[in-house]
């Protein structure tokens, strides 16, 4: 199975921790094509903006699931989401309940996407358990 696990890097602040414990936990089902998005530091990369562009949307087409993180706002991740839907991925979305701050519409009130609330990384390894048992269930993966 590939994953493709998106989380915020220019949008509001990451929690890379969180970040690194998730994809930790999705290696377990398979391949997560976007595992550099755990180490992000400033700076970013060498590669142009356009580079890293093409080459996440043809990872994206090529992974058979999206799993976002959304507590932190990110324009890029809420392109991803729209893309995966697009295309008929599953998506899941994972976010933790922070003070002053509500999940955007757009995503929560979609029904096409797994929106998960979690506090804890074991309920978060429990969501994306339950989500790639539903993966699976709908697919040969
Ligand atoms: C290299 C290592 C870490 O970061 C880099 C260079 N930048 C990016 N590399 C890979 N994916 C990126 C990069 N910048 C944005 N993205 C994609 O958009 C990721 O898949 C994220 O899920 C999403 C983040 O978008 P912003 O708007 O928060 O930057």
């Amino acid at each position: 199975m590939k994953i493709y696990f998106a989380g915020s890097i220019r949008g509001g602040k990451p929690d890379r921790q969180a970040f690194r414990q998730i994809i930790a936990h999705l290696k377990r089902y398979g391949k997560v094509l976007t595992e550099h998005i755990g180490e992000v530091i400033p700076g970013e990369s060498d590669l142009i903006d356009e580079e890293i562009y093409e080459r996440d949307v043809l990872w994206l087409r090529e992974a058979d699931a999206l799993v976002a993180e959304v507590t932190s706002p990110s324009l890029g991740v809420g392109y991803e989401i729209g893309k995966a839907e697009e295309w008929g991925k599953p998506v899941l979305c994972l976010y933790r309940e922070a003070e002053g701050r509500r999940l955007s519409a757009m995503i929560r009130g979609n029904k096409n996407l797994v929106v998960k609330k979690f506090e804890t990384m074991k309920e978060a390894s429990e969501i994306i358990d339950n989500f790639i048992i539903g993966c699976r269930g709908h697919s040969n993966l």
